[in-house]
């Protein structure tokens, strides 16, 4: 078992039965021209985060732990994206629109491309999901439950919207939720420190807190 200094208290883990959740770190979020900026914000907040998630991908690929990648992206029809979320706000550019990187959170075009830094190894898994959490519409929990994946550490963009919602989904279902506090990153920084706390206040009601440097001790650790 490992074993990680994280806030309410300790968050142990069977590394064979834990996956590294990677949440969204897909263009649309990140470069200027996506998603993200087409709602209004600035972007260049969440690129600061992407050496310390590219410093636990690589140690958890070390370790021989399992990554789950996940994208925010639609089908090219928009079957699977409703009325109300594309037509919500005053984007400058709606989902599906054409933009500087191809059409707005769509499967397979640009913007939906996971950063370089942070790009998926073969025999990692990669899902497209229409919600904001990862288990609605999607076969993830399946999945992970075939794989025997009990416990989930998170990384990715952003804070309050689909790491919480997926962390609340994943808590709701059983598993053991851990965030990686210096690998999320919102456009708003007092939603990330509130999601923060709201997580692990109550006893790690929705799940537990860490810096990423505490995983890497952890991961490090021989025989504990
Ligand atoms: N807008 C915003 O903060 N986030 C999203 O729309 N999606 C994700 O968080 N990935």
């Amino acid at each position: 078992m490992k074993r990680v200094h994280a806030e309410p208290f300790d968050f142990e883990f069977d590394l064979q039965r834990t996956a590294l959740v990677v949440i969204d770190m897909q263009r649309d979020f990140i470069e200027p021209g996506g998603f993200g900026e087409t709602l209004g914000n600035d972007v260049s907040r969440l690129s600061a985060i992407v050496p310390a998630c590219a410093r636990v991908l690589a140690a958890w690929r070390a370790a021989g732990g399992r990554v789950l990648h996940t994208r925010e992206a639609h089908r090219p029809d928009l079957s699977d994206c409703p009325r109300a979320k594309r037509e919500r706000g005053q984007p400058t550019l709606r989902i599906g629109d054409v933009g500087p990187m191809g059409r707005i959170l769509v499967a397979g075009e640009p913007g939906s491309q996971i950063i370089d830094a942070l790009a998926p190894h073969a025999g990692e898994w990669v899902i497209d999901k229409p919600g904001k959490g990862m288990f609605y519409a999607t076969d993830v929990h399946p999945m992970l439950r075939s794989a025997g994946i009990t416990h989930l550490v998170f990384m990715g963009v952003t804070t309050e919207v689909c790491v919480q919602t997926s962390m609340r989904e994943a808590n709701d279902r059983g598993y053991d939720c851990l965030l990686l506090e210096d690998c999320t990153e919102s456009y708003f920084a007092h939603f990330k420190s509130a999601t923060l706390e709201m997580i692990r206040a109550q006893g790690a009601i929705v799940g537990w807190t860490a810096p990423s440097d505490a995983l890497l001790t952890a991961l490090d650790a021989q025989g504990h």
